[in-house]
């Protein structure tokens, strides 16, 4: 303590023209310099920025811990129920400047460091973003987790623990490559391991059965391979920091680090084979956003996490209550996805073959525990895998699941099921060379099914679970997707933050509902000139990274039209580009029209095999190159792809956003996140009736937002009658030319058959119906620049969005969650 005053003054004579720290900002200081000399091991003086981050890091840390603590102690005394989010994917991007929000501390850390020469915002960009998950998925794990710490739900969040995170993406030549991410690369300060927490995961072997002492049988697996899965916990702070959860991710340690005998046998590298099969289980995430991954290590991955979570939360139950049939009464445990469904098959074996338990009782149990979540209506995206290889890998798991759909199917015979329904809602795919369904797996074994929008959820009634719906009617409910205010508005945004609490109060920060006190300023000229100033300070900001990244200019003015999300053919990002493209040529043939000035931008990975979704940012890239060097677009246009999109990213760019595009073939996208983010934060959404853009258009009017193109019920209409990609192409000139033009090369004139490939796609079949809704894609975008030509008219809707988008906060989600699946009380905040 003292040497680290002394070297406080030490800087402080170095640099006498430091502001001094005041009050909390001087205690918070001293806390700093403790951690920096004693916890990192530097000097002030020579101490770098790495090395005030890490400091700064675990000083807030310490400040958590205590929040911590008390909530655990708080939780266990209460003896209440606990919520386990079971995913493998967490995309919580950086933790610092939330934390630090959160606790409160923001202004504080900012002075106590200003008072030491070091800027927060300069150190803050150095802290690598926790990149554990893919996108939408992910990214929501991430806002429930920090909403349940706000609405006071006792929570664990439970997944892996990837040593890399999703994939670096590099744009060279305006191609995507890949390179692996290593967000470990200088420590992390936000967890701790918890090596006395380790449980043994066992893979493989047989299974063996006996008879108990009252006759029935007793089946006991014996694995022929085991792994260790060791805990690590990060605290995740809610809003004012009044509680504080726990993510638990679990990392894969080989019980047998080295085998001595290949080690003395000179079989050096023999040796480490075992070790290093049990460690690549938490070695990478998987890089797929849509296609499930079929390798067995994925598998793998999936159980080794669900029975590590289910393991550790069965202990913790019996050692609190003693007693595993009021299991469901104290805990909730929520699939994110099919990816942990084993957990079904999983428990009942914990329930059965340890605990002893009746299999109608363990089934019962199971079933009022577990609860799914599905995000995805596409059947190449449900995940399913083959028999032989579960019977492998896990065998008494096959057992278990086919015991589970024995019962399963009697039941649905006797409620009248044909043999078409029976094949549906069998857990047994017998279609395509015997496969295990894991959504009806999860269905199944769970007492609520949730989709994640009003439009997704219908939908999953109609069609993937349409049978299972019939034979277990009231199963199915909704719970559409929310966004956390704090990292997407405080956080991203605090300009725009700071002006609602100077407009409105500070009611909103902890109820965002609230915002709608800001409606009566819609069209105050006075309010609107300030709210189009924190948008411009955010346009500037863009616009710098735009120039650092990419070395281009473009002027904040202009309108800048956004596209960011993973590449997907059925997010239509070519959609857009194609109207770019026409625009680009409408600019060119008709000069003296009044045009305005945009910058289109685009961000976002494609999974490494996706070849289509690849030539796609191939060919936004060959657009750019042509578009933003060609004289005679005279700067009314300029096209950014920015590389290796990441939540820090989003934390820039959609701030920055006056249009934000959410142009999903209808019917496809489950709810979408993005587009709420983007509109808290001031933008106009241009879309299609998908996901919770309806939702969307309910909430903020159908006035203030741009809908275009064909309905869910439309694109299946056209789908089963045969799509007639010719006829809508023939049909608008514009579109014709535009693809005449991408297909000859016009954009890739060194290989003039490069994306030859999409537009015979596009013409012959159009799966994604492009060309159905390009017409009126391209006819509502020159809306948008009416309406832009407008600014009080634009303001006044921009506004409306943000005074009307509480309602997508995850807090509302997690109230809904909690009292219609968990059974659970939530708090008021505040
Ligand atoms: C996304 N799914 C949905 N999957 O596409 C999106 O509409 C929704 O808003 C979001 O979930 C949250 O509900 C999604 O991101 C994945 O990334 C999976 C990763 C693993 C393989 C299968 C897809």
């Amino acid at each position: 303590r003292l040497y680290a005053a002394d070297a406080a003054l030490a800087v402080a004579d170095e640099a006498s023209a430091l502001p001094e720290a005041t009050g909390d900002a001087r205690s918070f200081r001293d806390l700093i310099l403790a951690k920096l000399t004693y916890a990192v091991g530097k000097d002030p003086i020579v101490a770098r920025d790495h090395d005030w981050l890490r400091a700064l890091s675990l000083a807030l840390r310490d400040r958590i811990v205590d929040r911590w603590m008390a909530t655990t102690r708080g939780v266990y005394r209460m003896g209440g129920k606990r919520v386990y989010y079971f995913s493998l994917e967490f995309l919580i991007g950086r933790l610092l400047k939330d934390g630090l929000n959160n606790m409160g501390l923001l202004g504080t850390a900012r002075e106590a460091l200003a008072s030491v020469g070091v800027d927060l915002d300069v150190i803050a960009e150095l802290e690598a973003d926790a990149a554990l998950g893919n996108g939408g998925l992910g990214r929501l794990a991430a806002c429930f987790m920090e909403s349940m710490a706000t609405v006071g739900v006792p929570a664990y969040g439970y997944g892996i623990r990837y040593e890399n995170g999703l994939f670096r993406q590099n744009i060279i030549d305006g191609w995507q490559t890949e390179s692996p991410e290593n967000w470990l690369a200088y420590g992390n300060p936000w967890e701790f391991p918890r090596r006395e927490v380790a449980y043994e995961i066992g893979f493989g072997g047989a299974v063996e059965a006996s008879e108990g002492w009252d006759g029935s049988a007793v089946h006991a697996w014996k694995p022929a391979e085991t792994v260790l899965a060791v805990a690590h916990d990060t605290p995740v702070v809610g809003w004012r920091g009044l509680r504080v959860n726990t993510l638990r991710l679990w990392s894969a340690r080989s019980p047998d680090p080295i085998s001595l005998d290949a080690f003395n046998a000179g079989d050096h590298i023999g040796a480490l084979t075992a070790r290093t099969k049990a460690e690549s289980i938490s070695r990478v995430l998987y890089p797929a956003d849509s296609t499930p991954a079929g390798q067995e290590l994925r598998l793998r991955q999936e159980y080794f996490f669900t029975s590590a979570s289910l393991q550790d939360l069965v202990r913790r139950h019996l050692k609190q209550h003693r007693e595993i049939r009021t299991l469901a009464q104290k805990a909730a445990v929520q699939l994110n996805d099919t990816h942990p469904a084993i957990a079904v098959a999983e428990l009942m074996r914990i329930l059965i073959d340890i605990h002893a338990m009746s299999w109608a009782d363990a089934f019962a149990l199971t079933r009022d525990t577990i609860s799914y979540t599905n995000h995805t209506l596409l059947p190449e995206a449900l995940e399913s895998w083959p028999v032989p290889l579960l019977e492998r890998l896990l065998p008494r798991h096959m057992q278990i699941i086919y015991a589970i759909n024995a019962r399963v199917l009697t039941e649905a015979r006797a409620a009248g099921a044909t043999d078409a329904m029976i094949a549906a809602v069998s857990i047994i795919d017998e279609g395509h060379g015997r496969r295990v369904r894991m959504g009806n797996l999860a269905f199944v074994g769970s007492h609520k099914v949730n989709g994640v929008s009003a439009l997704h959820s219908e939908l999953m009634k109609e069609t993937v679970f349409r049978d299972l719906n019939t034979v277990f009617p009231g199963r199915i409910t909704n719970k559409t997707n929310g966004i956390t205010p704090r990292r997407w508005l405080m956080t991203a945004n605090p300009g725009l933050a700071g002006l609602l609490r100077e407009t409105i109060g500070e009611g909103f920060l902890d109820d965002a509902e609230k915002l709608v006190a800001l409606e009566p300023f819609a069209r105050d000229p006075g309010f609107q000139e300030r709210f189009a100033a924190v948008k411009h300070a955010n346009k500037a900001r863009l616009a710098k990274t735009i120039q650092q990244t990419l070395g281009l200019r473009v002027d904040p003015a202009a309108l800048f039209d956004v596209q960011v999300k993973r590449m997907h053919e059925y997010k239509r990002q070519l959609l857009n580009i194609l109207e770019t493209i026409a625009l680009y040529n409408a600019i060119r043939t008709h000069p003296e029209k009044d045009w305005v000035p945009r910058v289109k931008v685009f961000a976002g990975k494609a999974a490494a095999s996706y070849t289509s979704a690849k030539y796609i940012i191939k060919l936004i890239n060959d657009v750019a190159k042509m578009v933003n060097t060609d004289p005679a677009v005279r700067n009314l246009l300029k096209v950014a792809f920015l590389p290796n999109y990441n939540v820090s990213l989003a934390e820039v760019i959609i701030p920055a956003a006056d249009l934000s595009e959410q142009i999903s073939t209808a019917g496809m996208e489950a709810s979408g996140t993005g587009n709420m983010k983007f509109a808290l934060n001031g933008a106009l959404t241009i879309g299609t009736l998908d996901g919770a853009n309806v939702e969307m258009r309910d909430h903020v009017g159908a006035d203030n937002i741009f809908i275009f193109g064909l309905t869910a019920a439309e694109v299946e209409a056209r789908r089963a009658k045969g799509l007639n990609p010719r006829a809508n192409i023939e049909a608008d000139p514009a579109l014709a030319e535009v693809l005449d033009a991408v297909g000859s090369g016009v954009f890739s004139p060194a290989d003039p058959q490069r994306h030859r490939g999409t537009v015979d796609n596009l013409t012959n079949s159009d799966w994604f119906l492009v060309t159905d809704d390009f017409t009126s894609y391209s006819a509502m975008q020159r809306r948008i620049d009416a309406l832009w030509g407008t600014p009080a008219a634009w303001r006044e809707k921009a506004i409306l969005n943000v005074a009307r988008m509480g309602w997508f906060s995850s807090d509302r989600t997690i109230r809904d969650y909690s009292d219609e699946i968990w059974g659970l009380p939530t708090v008021k905040v505040g």
